[in-house]
């Protein structure tokens, strides 16, 4: 990973004015938190080939090899959208960017923040929030997975992960997609900043979840429910079996299996 190739006439108009590419680091949203602090740093985006601890949401890990993926952390300094909104641009975003894998189906979003391709996780979104000098600022990490094959996997992993590679039965070019990201990221939060109906809109074209039965564990209860769309304030929107509409916001909600 190049960062001269990736930012070679990139027309964003925010993100990525800055490019940074480690070849290794513990995980590359706390360098991008560092960067953060620094409001000139808006739109700055950390790659890293390798991460020793590479995190998902709530403790979790983010599994990767050595130069295997896309492993990268976005600075939002300056106006942020409101954090679902946000999160719900972002994953339209990486579902773009990866699109269909070869001539398979299109990556495809199962809420909160796990991109799918063929029923398998091909992709993982972590936002962080955090204070500044400045007042407080947003990370965007993402975690792509493209040169995996299935033994590069954990037992444990290899029956719900795949990577771009294994769908589409080629080799990816990780810059082509590096600059794809950040192209429709930089679009997304655009349409983010506009207009929250069109993110909604293609996160609904592009959601696992919409107009099926769905199982949701929330505060350690469960409920079960027919998704019928997300809020971009509230989270999923479940029609329960038990009657009644409610919406389950991501930080106190798991998707069962
Ligand atoms: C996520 O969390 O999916 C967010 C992952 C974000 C990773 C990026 S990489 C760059 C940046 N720096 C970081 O340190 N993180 C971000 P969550 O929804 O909590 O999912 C975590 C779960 O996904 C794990 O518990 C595993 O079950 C599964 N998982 C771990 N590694 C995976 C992989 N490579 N592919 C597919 N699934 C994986």
């Amino acid at each position: 990973m190049d960062p001269d190739q990736i930012s070679a006439n990139l027309k964003t108009k925010r993100i990525g004015k800055k490019i940074v590419v480690y070849r290794s680091t513990s995980s590359t949203n706390d360098v991008a938190a560092e960067y953060g602090k620094n409001r000139e740093n808006d739109g700055l985006v950390v790659f890293a080939e390798e991460q020793t601890a590479g995190r998902g949401r709530a403790g979790r890990k983010w599994e990767s090899g050595r130069a295997d993926s896309i492993l990268c952390s976005i600075v939002l300094a300056e106006s942020v959208p409101q954090h679902h909104l946000l999160s719900l641009a972002c994953a339209v975003a990486v579902a773009e960017a990866i699109g269909p894998a070869g001539a398979g189906s299109h990556a495809k979003i199962k809420w909160p923040n796990d991109i799918m391709l063929n029923g398998k996780k091909v992709a993982g979104i972590l936002l962080e929030s955090k204070a500044g000098r400045d007042g407080s600022f947003c990370i965007v990490g993402i975690g792509i997975n493209c040169h995996h094959r299935p033994d590069s996997f954990t037992d444990e992993l290899r029956p719900i992960a795949t990577s771009i590679d294994i769908e589409s039965r080629s080799i990816i070019d990780r810059v082509s997609l590096a600059r794809r990201l950040l192209i429709s990221v930089d679009h997304w939060l655009e349409v983010a900043q506009k207009s929250s109906r069109i993110v909604i809109d293609r996160w609904s074209e592009l959601s696992v979840q919409l107009g099926h039965r769905t199982i949701l564990v929330f505060n350690g209860a469960k409920f079960t429910g027919h998704c019928i769309g997300v809020d971009p304030e509230k989270g999923l929107i479940l029609r329960l079996d038990t009657g009644g509409v409610r919406m389950f916001d991501a930080a106190h909600t798991t998707v069962a299996k």
